[in-house]
């Protein structure tokens, strides 16, 4: 037996890719161990590049999520959440390009064809596999994969109950090229806690609003204030419409007070301290096509 040493140790960046909806952030999520990028059923969940950072004792891989792809309805956040999407590729050492373990879509060969073929090894994942009845039906869809791409491997995962993640970190950790780490062993990602407190009150906000309005809604932090007790932070929640205001209030305030019930709680379990939290909801006209609206908004990259 040998000692591990220095020139043993692994570290790497890997971008997670894919069409919305298929469980990139989930995965990203499961791999570190802890919710860092906020996940919902709804469109235009991701809207930043965020990275997720996994240390163990043998590599240090860094992924990074990503906002899935989108090819209709291009306004100016659209066509933002697709460049960081893109660039998102530019560098990394590894692409993880996932699909639904259901099938591939029409959808896939287009993400395919974003990662282009200079980008190191592509190892796919079929994520979802709990809602495949029964194994031997991912027989055919592997064939199927295999056919498409010379993926450097395709692993089947559940990323909501982490089974199998074990099996894709030994597969990524294998292919990360060797190298100290690159961040101190403790960070876990590359954003603020105010960064992320705000992303918790979108995903409480928009997992509670119909399918059209989570893409005409976005946050901005305030205040982020760590006082002695607790922390006191004042988030507010831009829509494009006054009627839209209206919808994230709900019904004598019940919504808006639901979602901000649950963000508190998620925040004080991510800050490990209590929190007060105050939202007020407010209309700025077209900002989600208005680039120096968005410049304004945090949405620069
Ligand atoms: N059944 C099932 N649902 C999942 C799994 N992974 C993610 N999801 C759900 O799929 C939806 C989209 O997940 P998300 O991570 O936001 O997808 P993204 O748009 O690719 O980042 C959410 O409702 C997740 O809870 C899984 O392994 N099984
Ligand atoms: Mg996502």
């Amino acid at each position: 037996m040998h000692a591990m040493t220095e020139h043993d140790y692994r570290c790497g960046f890997v971008a997670v890719v894919g069409r919305p909806n298929v469980g990139k952030s989930t995965l990203v999520n499961g791999m570190v161990g802890r919710k860092l990028s906020i996940t919902s059923n709804r469109p235009q969940t991701t809207r930043h590049r965020i990275l997720g950072i996994a240390t163990s004792g043998t590599s240090q891989i860094a992924f990074v999520d990503t906002p899935g792809i989108h090819r209709r309805h291009l306004r100016a956040l659209n066509r933002y959440m697709n460049r960081v999407a893109s660039r998102a590729l530019i560098g990394v050492d590894l692409v993880i390009m996932v699909v639904e373990a259901s099938g591939w879509v029409p959808d896939d060969d287009h993400i395919l064809a974003r990662i282009g073929t200079e980008r190191g090894p592509v190892v796919l994942v079929l994520n979802k596999i709990d809602r495949v009845k029964h194994r031997g039906a991912m027989l055919p869809v592997l064939g199927d994969t295999a056919r498409r791409y010379d993926f450097a491997a395709a692993v089947p995962v559940c990323a909501r109950t982490g089974e199998n993640l074990d099996r894709l970190r030994s597969v990524v950790e294998a292919r990360m090229p060797p190298g100290p780490p690159a961040f101190p062993k403790e960070q876990l990602t590359d954003r603020s806690e105010a960064f992320l407190a705000a992303e918790i009150v979108r995903e409480k906000l928009i997992r509670r609003l119909g399918q059209e309005l989570p893409h005409r809604l976005t946050v901005e932090v305030e205040r982020f204030d760590e006082q002695e007790r607790r922390t006191v932070i004042n988030v507010l929640v831009w829509v494009e419409r006054k009627q839209h205001k209206a919808i994230v209030i709900g019904k004598d305030g019940g919504r808006l007070k639901d979602a901000g019930t649950a963000a508190r709680l998620d925040v004080a379990r991510m800050l490990g301290r209590p929190v007060h939290l105050e939202i007020w909801v407010k209309v700025r006209e077209g900002w989600s096509d208005d680039e120096r609206a968005l410049r304004g908004l945090g949405f620069a990259e």
